[in-house]
Parts: C-alpha cells; structure tokens; sequence
C-alpha cells in the first residue's frame, strides 16, 4: 500500500515538474523568436494589421482602350473620391477609378481643374511633380516599410502624358532609371499655360502588367496602396495624397487594394 501511494505521488510530482519545464522552454523561445523575425525590416508587420483604408478593385467587364477617355466600362468600378483640400478659390476635385483583369491593374482619375499646367515633355524629369498631375503607389508584397523596397513601385503621370517612373532596392533607394511597361494616356479639356480663362480639367487611364507588379492576379489578392494628385498654380504649385504618407514613398501608412 505504501509502496503505491510513494509511486503515485511521484507520478504527480514529475508530471508537475515537466509541465512547469515545457512551459518554461515554450514562453523562452517565443520571447526570443518575436523580436528577431522583425528586427531586419523597420516597422514590419504592419502589413498583417486592419489597414485604415480599402479600396475593392472590381473585375473589368470588358477591354479597357488606354487612350484617356472615361468609357462605359469604368461605371463598373468601385470609386473614390481624393478632392484637393486646400484652402485656395476653386481646388481640383479628383475621382479615381480601379478595375482589373487577366493582364492588367487599371487606374483611371478624372480630375476638375481651372487652370492647366503643364511643361516637362521628358520621361523621368525631376520636375515633373510640379505640373498638373497623378501619382499611383504601389507596395505589393504588402511588407509595409518606411522604406521603398525592391517590390513598390511608383508613377507620376503629368497633364502631357509624360511619366516619372521609379522602382525601389533592397537598400531602399527610389531609382528613376527603372522604366514600366505600362500603358499611359491623358486628355485634357481646356487650353494649357494660359491663365486668361478657366479650364474643365483632364482624365489619364493606366493599365500597369501583373508581370511588372510580380503577382498572379485572383479575387482576394491584395496590395498596399496609395493614390495621390498634384496641382500647380502658378508657382504654388501642391500635392496631397489617399494615406497622408509624408514622404509619399512611405508603404507603412498605405491602404490597401482588394481584387473582387
Ligand atoms: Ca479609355
Ligand atoms: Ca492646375
Ligand atoms: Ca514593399
Ligand atoms: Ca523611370
């Protein structure tokens, strides 16, 4: 009898004992694992949280012609307004527009505007900000950085139909020598550089390959995301952005975009 009960309290004492071992190794290792997974990306993870904004990218019901006019096809997307804010007569009022389909991520912004600005006629001119125009930002692995990484990729797209294309690296340097294979086109209703009258605005369609975004595009796939306009009048010329990203190449702060 004694010998039994010895033999069960040992069984309680040693079940006690490697109970207390598995969960001292089990909390040692998860306080080791957290920080080292993200101590080589600054602020990563915040991909993994809600975002603050969301944009659904419906399925394109038919062919989208790249040639800057709003067709009916569009009325298929979901929209979103991104109007200028500032505190001037008339600011611009901006719509923005996405779709996709099997080869392509469609963006359309039809912008109201008084006055038309535009000048740089170059790919890739450092100035081309300064002219009436868009931005579409992209982060598409989602690792939401305040570096611009390899995968995030931006373009500018002026009144002209000129673009500024730029492409991040690992050490996370924006490289304007990067140049897209996607489609741009702009029209523009009004006379340009002419500030004796009041302009309508303009309109710009790009259609950016899965191929230069690296993804497989599927209902439910998503990527980070932030649109952006810019506004010159005369020398005060100014721009504003979907996510309030300072500077606008910061992904950490981006929505997001859902494939429907
Ligand atoms: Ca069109
Ligand atoms: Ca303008
Ligand atoms: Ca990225
Ligand atoms: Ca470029």
């Amino acid at each position: 009898m004694a010998c039994s009960k010895v033999s069960k309290s040992s069984l309680i004492l040693l079940s006690l004992i490697s109970f207390c071992l598995l969960a001292f190794i089990g909390c040692t290792s998860g306080k080791e694992s957290t920080p080292s997974a993200k101590q080589n990306l600054p602020n990563a993870g915040s991909g993994t949280k809600k975002p603050d904004r969301e944009i659904i990218c419906r399925k394109a019901p038919s062919a989208i012609e790249v040639d800057g006019i709003i067709e009916n096809t569009w009325q298929a997307a979901e929209t979103m307004r991104l109007d200028d804010s500032a505190d001037i007569p008339d600011p611009n009022r901006v719509k923005i527009y996405t779709l996709w389909d099997e080869n392509y991520l469609y963006v359309a912004y039809e912008v109201t505007d008084r006055y038309l600005v535009g000048f740089q006629t170059e790919r890739d001119h450092k100035a081309l900000y300064k002219d009436d125009m868009i931005e579409v930002l992209l982060d598409p692995r989602r690792d939401a950085t305040d570096l611009w990484l390899e995968d995030d990729i931006v373009y500018h797209v002026n009144i002209l139909g000129q673009v500024k294309d730029d492409r991040g690296s690992p050490e996370g340097r924006s490289d304007a020598t990067w140049q897209s294979d996607a489609s741009f086109a702009v029209i523009y209703d009004g006379t340009l550089n002419d500030s004796t009258d009041l302009d309508q605005g303009f309109s710009v369609e790009l259609a950016v390959p899965w191929s230069e975004i690296g993804k497989k595009p599927m209902p439910g796939e998503t990527l980070g995301i932030n649109f952006a306009a810019g506004d010159a009048e005369g020398a005060d010329e100014h721009l504003w952005d979907w996510c309030g990203a300072r500077p606008f190449r910061q992904p950490s702060v981006y929505g997001v975009l859902e494939l429907e």
